[in-house]
Parts: C-alpha cells; sequence; structure tokens
C-alpha cells in the first residue's frame, strides 16, 4: 500500500459538494467494490432498501429521491467491499503477526468469510464449523459456576430482532451483563432526561425540525458524523431560522455546506450558510455556559414583570407541567457570574447572546452529541440543558423540543428492546411472563464495569454482538488484560479487526451477513427492524449477494448460541430463525408500542413508536417535569490536577475524523480539519504553543494526569495549530484511548469521559533521540 502524503493544509470550501463527490469516487474503487453491488448504494434508506448502516439520523420519509451521503457511502462500501479474509489469509499470518498491522490495514484485509477458532499452539486462527463452535460457547457458558461471570457486549449496528434475541437468551441464562456501546455513548442521556422529563428520548420529529425557527446545536459535528443532517439544517437555514454552534471547535461543515441534492448550488459553486452564530466553550464548560443561560433567562424574565411586559418564562408550562422551579429559580439567582463566566470559558457577552437568542426563538430545538455526553458532569448537563427548555415551555410543542443525536443506526433501537444492564422491575416481570421463567433480578455491569470485573476476575467468558471492544473503549492496556484474562472471548462480526487480536484462552470469530446483504431463511427474504434517533421504526432488507456462503445471519448465531446452551424448551430458536416475524411478535408482546408490530412495519417509512414526554405526559415519579439543582462544580479531577500544575495541564478532548466510523478507520484524511494522510495528531491553540515552548509541527508525548499511580501515555503526535480555546486540545479517537482512565466516567451514567482528559505534554523522545 503506497503511504498517503502528510500534510496540513486549511480546507475553505463548503462541506459536502465536489470534494465529497470525488471522495466517494475514491473510496469505491479503494474497497474494489463489485459492479452489481453499486447499485446498493441507490438503494440506500429506500423504502424497498436497507436503512444505512452509517449514522442514527432520520430518513426523510424514508426518502423517495436517492439522498446523497458521503460517510453513508463509506460505510455501505467497506460492506459491500470484494476484498476477503478467507482462512488462507488466517494461515499467512500469526496473530503476533496480524497485531503488528495497524488498525486500518486489518480492516482493509476486506469482509470474514468463515467462523475460525484460535490455536494456542499456532498461534494461528483455523477454521471451525458452526456446529463445533457453538459447542465451544455452551460448554464455556455451562462451566461457569455463576451466570454473572460472563458478559454479553451489543454494538448498536445490530438490529432489534438480533438483539431481542440476545437479550433473552441472556437473561435465560442468567444475567443481565449487558454492556454495550450505548454506555460509552449517549449513556448521559439516557439516564440524565429520566430525571426531567421521564424518558431518555429525544422529542422531536422531522416535522418539528421543518417548523423550528431556532437550533442550538451542541457539542456535534455534523457534516462528518451525520451528514444528512446538514440537509435539514440547509432547509432550516434557507427559511431563515436561526441555527447557533456550541462546541469548542468551530467545525467547517456548520459553516458553509454545498448540497449535492441540488445541482444549481453544485453548478454554480453555490453554498448556504448553516450556522450564523459560534459560541466556544472551553472543553467541558457547557454545563457552566447553559446555567448561565437559564440564569440570564430568569433575569430578563424578572425585568420583563417589573416592566409588565411580556413574560420571558412560559409561566403557563411551568404551572401545569413542571415541579421543582421555585428552588431551580432560586439557585440561579444565588449563582455567580463570576464562576458562569470562569468555568464555561467564554465572556459574558456570548452568555448574553446565547441567552437572546434563545429567548426570541418561538420554536427552538437543542441537539447535542458526544460534546456533551463524555465528561463527568454530563448527566447534568443533560438534565441542565433540558430544564433550560422547560423554562419557555420547548418540549412537546410543534417546532421545539429535545434532540439528542444517536450514533450507531440502531443504537437506540437495541436500548428500547432491552439491551439495558439496568433493566427496570417490570420490564423484567413481563419478560418473564411472556417466555416462562424467572429472568435475573439484579442489575449487571456497563462496559467500564465489565473491564474492571475481567481485571478482577470476575468475569471469565466475553461474547460481542458486533463492535470492536478493545479499541472503542477507555484504557487500552488495561482494558487488553482484562479481555486477555478472559477463558473465552467470541466476536460476531464483518470484518478483521483488533479485538478479535486481543484474545482469551480461546476464541472465537464468526462471521456474520451485514446489513446490506440478502438475508435468506427456509427459502424467504428476511427483513429486520431499526429504531432512528427521532424514535421511527422501520425495516430494512438487505440487498447484495452475501460476503461468503458461510456466513450466517446474527439472529442465526445468537439462536444457535442459545440452543447450544439452553435447549429449545422454553423457546424454539430454531423457529424465530425460520421466521424473524416470530421474533417481532415477542417483542409486541413485552414492549408497550409495538402494537401490530409485523404489519405497521409495512407502512412506508415505518412508525413512530411515541414518546410520552413529546405527548407531554411525564414519566417521573412527580407526573410532572422536573426542574433538578445541580453546582457548578469547581473540584473536579481536571481542576485538581491543574492546581497542582498550574497553566501547563492541558484538557484533551478525542473526537472521530471525517475518515472513520469509529474504530474503523477509511482513509487518513481529516479535510474539513485540514488534515492529510495521518491521524497522529494534536490541535493546540497558538498562545498554549508558545507557552508551552512548541512549535506546531513538533512531535510530542501525551501523558495523563491521574492520580492512581498508573502512567498512561499516547507517544508521538504531531503538534497542529489550531483554533480551539486556550487550555484545551484535541486529537482522534481510537488512538487517544490508552489516555482515558478506567475509573474517569461520567457520574451516574459509568460513560468514560472521552472528551475531558487532563493531559501534560512533553517533547517526544522520538524527536529528542533524533535530534
Ligand atoms: N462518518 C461517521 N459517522 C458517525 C460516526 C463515525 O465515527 N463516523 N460515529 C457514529 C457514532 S457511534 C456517534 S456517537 C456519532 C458521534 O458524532 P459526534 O457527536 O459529532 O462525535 P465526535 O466527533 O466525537 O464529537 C463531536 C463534537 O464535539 C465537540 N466537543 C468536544 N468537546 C466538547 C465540549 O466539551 N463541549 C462541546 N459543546 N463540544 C465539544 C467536538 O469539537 C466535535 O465537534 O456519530 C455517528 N456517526
Ligand atoms: N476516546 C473515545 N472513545 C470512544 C468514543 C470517543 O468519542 N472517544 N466514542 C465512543 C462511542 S460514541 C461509541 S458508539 C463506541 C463504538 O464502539 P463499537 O460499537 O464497539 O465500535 P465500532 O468501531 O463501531 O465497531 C466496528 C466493528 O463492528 C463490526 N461490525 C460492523 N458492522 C457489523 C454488523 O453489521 N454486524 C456485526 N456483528 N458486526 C459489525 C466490524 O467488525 C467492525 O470492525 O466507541 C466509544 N469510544
Ligand atoms: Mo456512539
Amino acid at each position: 500500500m503506497k503511504k498517503p502524503e502528510a500534510r496540513i493544509e486549511p480546507y475553505t470550501h463548503p462541506a459536502a459538494g465536489w470534494g465529497a463527490l470525488k471522495y466517494v469516487a475514491i473510496n469505491l474503487i479503494k474497497e474494489k467494490v463489485a459492479g452489481g453491488n453499486y447499485k446498493t448504494l441507490f438503494k440506500q434508506n429506500q423504502p424497498d432498501g436497507f436503512d444505512c448502516p452509517g449514522c442514527a439520523w432520520p430518513d426523510r420519509e424514508h426518502a423517495s429521491t436517492f439522498e446523497f451521503c458521503e460517510n453513508g457511502v463509506k460505510a455501505v462500501a467497506a460492506e459491500a467491499t470484494s476484498k476477503r479474509v478467507t482462512p488462507a489469509f488466517f494461515e499467512q499470518y500469526t496473530v503476533a503477526e496480524l497485531m503488528t498491522q495497524s488498525d486500518y490495514e486489518l480492516e482493509q484485509h476486506g469482509r470474514l468469510t468463515d467462523p475460525m477458532v484460535y490455536d494456542a499452539m499456532l498461534d494461528r486462527y483455523v477454521p471451525i464449523g458452526w456446529d463445533e463452535a457453538f459447542d465451544l460457547i455452551a460448554r464455556h457458558l455451562k462451566a461457569l459456576d455463576d451466570p454473572d461471570r460472563a458478559a454479553f457486549y451489543t454494538s448498536g449496528r445490530a438490529s432489534n430482532e438480533a438483539a431481542f434475541l440476545f437479550q433473552l437468551f441472556v437473561r435465560m441464562y442468567g444475567t443481565n451483563n449487558f454492556p454495550d456501546c450505548s454506555n460509552m455513548c449517549h449513556e448521559a442521556t439516557s439516564r440524565g432526561l429520566p430525571g426531567t422529563v421521564g424518558v431518555g428520548k429525544g422529542t422531536v420529529t422531522m416535522d418539528d425540525l421543518e417548523h423550528a425557527d431556532t437550533l442550538l446545536i451542541f457539542g456535534q459535528n455534523p457534516a462528518t458524523n451525520h451528514p444528512r443532517m446538514l440537509g435539514e439544517l440547509r432547509e432550516c437555514a434557507k427559511r431563515g431560522a436561526t441555527i447557533v454552534s456550541i462546541n469548542p471547535l468551530k467545525e467547517r461543515g456548520l459553516e458553509r455546506f454545498a448540497s449535492p441534492q441540488h445541482p444549481v448550488e453544485m453548478l454554480t459553486m453555490g453554498s448556504t450558510q448553516i450556522s450564523s452564530v459560534f459560541i466556544r466553550p472551553k472543553v467541558g464548560g457547557d454545563f457552566a455556559l447553559i446555567k448561565g443561560v437559564a440564569k440570564r433567562v430568569i433575569e430578563l424574565d424578572d425585568a420583563a414583570l417589573a416592566n409588565g411586559a411580556e413574560r420571558v418564562l412560559d409561566v403557563d408550562f411551568i404551572a401545569e407541567h413542571t415541579v421543582g422551579f421555585d428552588a431551580f429559580a432560586d439557585d440561579l439567582r444565588a449563582e455567580s457570574w463570576d464562576t458562569i463566566v470562569a468555568e464555561a470559558g467564554v465572556p459574558m457577552e456570548d452568555v448574553l447572546k446565547l441567552a437572546d437568542i434563545y429567548v426570541k426563538g418561538k420554536a427552538v430545538i437543542s441537539t447535542w452529541g458526544m460534546g456533551l455526553t463524555q465528561h463527568k458532569n454530563s448527566v447534568p448537563t443533560i438534565q441542565i440543558l433540558s430544564n433550560l427548555m422547560m423554562m419557555r415551555g420547548m418540549i412537546g410543542k410543534r417546532g421545539a423540543g429535545l434532540c439528542p443525536v444517536r450514533g450507531h443506526s440502531n443504537v437506540q433501537g437495541d436500548r428500547t428492546v432491552g439491551i439495558e444492564e439496568r433493566p427496570t422491575q417490570a420490564f423484567l416481570d413481563r419478560l418473564g411472563k411472556v417466555y416462562d421463567f424467572e429472568p435475573p433480578r439484579e442489575h449487571g455491569l456497563d462496559v467500564v464495569n465489565s473491564i474492571q470485573a475481567m481485571l478482577d476476575g470476575k468475569v471469565k467468558v466475553f461474547i460481542g454482538l458486533g463492535g470492536n471492544f478493545s479499541i472503542a473503549t477507555p484504557d487500552t492496556p488495561r482494558t487488553w488484560e482484562a479481555m486477555r484474562s478472559c477463558d473465552l472471548t467470541v466476536h460476531i462480526t464483518t470484518k478483521l479487526n483488533r479485538s478479535h487480536l486481543i484474545h482469551g484462552r480461546d476464541a472465537l470469530i464468526l462471521p456474520t451477513l451485514g446489513r446490506t446483504e440478502i438475508d435468506i431463511q427456509n427459502g424467504v427474504a428476511q427483513g429486520v427492524s431499526v429504531e432512528d434517533s427521532f424514535s421511527m421504526v422501520h425495516i430494512s432488507y438487505g440487498m447484495n449477494k452475501p460476503a461468503s456462503p458461510n456466513l450466517l445471519s446474527e439472529i442465526a448465531i445468537v439462536a444457535r448460541m442459545a440452543e447450544a446452551t439452553l435447549g429449545s424448551a422454553k423457546v424454539d430458536w430454531r423457529a424465530q430463525t425460520n421466521d424473524y416475524a416470530l421474533i417481532r411478535d415477542g417483542i409486541e408482546k413485552v414492549f408497550d408500542g409495538f402494537e401490530n408490530y409485523n404489519e405497521r412495519l409495512k407502512t412506508p417509512g415505518g412508525f413512530h413508536l411515541g414518546v410520552a414526554s413529546r405527548d407531554r405526559i411525564w414519566k417521573t415519579p412527580s407526573n410532572k417535569a422536573q426542574f433538578v439543582v445541580h453546582e457548578i462544580s469547581v473540584d473536579t479531577p481536571i481542576h485538581r490536577a491543574r492546581s497542582r500544575h498550574g497553566e501547563r495541564l492541558m484538557t484533551l478532548m478525542t473526537t472521530r475524523s471525517h475518515d472513520q466510523y469509529n474504530t474503523t478507520i477509511y482513509g487518513l484524511d481529516d479535510r474539513y480539519r485540514g488534515v492529510y494522510g495521518q491521524r497522529r495528531v494534536l490541535f493546540a491553540n497558538k498562545d498554549d504553543l508558545a507557552m508551552l515552548g512548541f512549535a506546531a509541527g513538533q512531535r510530542v508525548d501525551i501523558t495523563s494526569v491521574w492520580d492512581d499511580g498508573v502512567e498512561r501515555r499516547a507517544d508521538s503526535f504531531l503538534l497542529v495549530e489550531y483554533d480551539i480555546p486556550r487550555g484545551c486540545l484535541g486529537a482522534y479517537y481510537p488512538e487517544t484511548n490508552p489516555l482515558v482512565p478506567l475509573s474517569s466516567v461520567a457520574d451516574g451514567a459509568g460513560t468514560p469521559t472521552s472528551k475531558s482528559i487532563p493531559v501534560l505534554l512533553t517533547a517526544s523522545v522520538e524527536e529528542a533521540v533524533a535530534a
């Protein structure tokens, strides 16, 4: 493979546009997508096609026109690649040899074709029959003295059917140990919102987006991670809506956008301005910023009241629908502006400007991504944001609402159908009744706690339904030690990744169909269903020929694991595999909102699952939306580290580049941020570079500051001068995951704090040696 030229070159064009088309062509060639599979791209998100495995942004009524999305194409092309990882491939390399390849190289080998088992004598993966593989799993699971000694991971691409069957199998086996990617992603949303509005999901739909006059986009980079969202934002901007980006970085894609859907814009080299206002808190400054805005709303309302002007608060909404407002308002009045400004890292004018925009809005939507959810105070941040929206009744009315933008295409659906380590007793009662068994009642392990339990010798079997656990998770060396201490690791997967190489004593790689592939069971093509960020559930049918005749669907793999482990006395697992409609019947019986599931999936575009808070029904203990009081913490690990190390202490955020899908690296460019041919870069403020005595272009080593005596480092990052607030640094995930301490998590959510890592920089040892 020719190594691409590494360079830094600021990007001056609008997002998407011709640049995106060019990159699409490059990707299709690189992935060697076979002729017939090109047509798949045009069936993405079509009524009779498949759900894009890219992201969880909803589809415009599962659109009838082809919605062009560069990163959607990359996701599809990665699955439709004609490259294959066959048993012959595994014969060529020992696992130790494969370990020397980069994550990018591992991914580039293509689709896995056959089930493989680890042979310790050879240090190689060798072929295994499916039956033997399931027997091996069953033997390990049955040998454990307690079902809680196994952990069952789910990544958010798994369909509702696969996820539901997986949780049924695991709960019948006897544990609630369900670490999932959501634990690292929107967990703070799922834990925070129930405390304020009762439901851990967003309240808006596409119709609301069409009627909003103000959009506040917190900590999100849609041009890269939810490109189809830009099409919607473009419409909003054209309509005259005010779009504010609240982000330490001025992400290029939120400035200007050229829509490939609109030929005139493309041909005239035109573009649409997206965000009109950029508010740039320091990393982790959102809680203080939002609290400042809320305080200002109170001040404006007090003034309006004094002058007999129109109230700023929605007093009717507050009176009829909420509890706790007085204590909340008192706390805001008592909060110090100095603390707000210092902790938000923005000038007072910015707080006032944001408050002004918010109170002028008649229909305000707040969206958010990982910039809000991966900090120690993420749960309070989500709660104060929903409280801010409640102050003006911006929930459950047309054009307004809460809009967490999920990551994986079915991460929301997986949680809906029971992938949840902290299940409610009511759900367990119902599941147990429908399937005639006594489910485990104790709460189980999330991602971080699973890793800790492995380190403590308490979890010995790991089974992963998709994902790349060893790379996506924090504290890489400790996580690897944890995984290697297992008796058995199993990965149900489409492509080779590092997690397959960080294995237990016994290890299996079980290759599966991707969502773009035709899934025939019992002679009939099966569809699966997924739920997007707007709680729309729809069916998805694969179109491509499977990558290998020896692949099983995820559902078949789960069912056969279950059958081998538990037998078929309670559930006829084979029947479920033969007809996925039977699994949906089960989902319908266990969960509200899925009435006539199979029938309703036939509606083009699917159906809305119903979100109580959207209808102003508050599923909280008080049956009202709740205002909650949180203080601005000035004693966080970051504060403590800074008091020890002074201004040299930096806060590091880890984000995605434009050429990756989480741990899957498609290419080495991040063109909107001007980075080409490399990933080990570190964005830093010019004044910080001067203060630290470094220059752009120099390489540095990064060390985390944590109090457990463990050295955590990531070496040799190229310093790039960047427009980022002082005291903050940015780098890509997953290269920086060794820096995230396992014990550094969001309070109440357990999410690794991947967006706020206290670090110090030193000149790279490599560089020092060379000099
Ligand atoms: N092409 C592509 N699409 C994807 C993915 C992918 O990797 N590639 N991943 C999918 C998944 S699983 C997810 S969860 C989503 C992720 O989508 P995003 O939420 O957009 O994820 P990130 O790139 O991690 O970071 C988002 C933004 O947070 C900002 N940020 C960092 N720290 C802070 C902070 O303290 N405050 C604020 N306000 N902003 C901050 C960063 O500058 C960045 O713009 O995308 C999904 N879609
Ligand atoms: N430092 C840092 N760490 C982070 C984040 C961050 O922003 N910063 N983000 C976090 C977030 S938001 C998330 S969601 C996690 C992601 O964590 P994961 O979901 O575990 O990771 P992915 O990279 O999405 O998983 C990719 C792998 O999934 C497999 N795969 C792909 N498609 C399919 C399929 O259809 N079926 C099956 N069975 N397997 C498939 C392929 O083998 C591929 O290699 O990472 C988290 N980690
Ligand atoms: Mo995610």
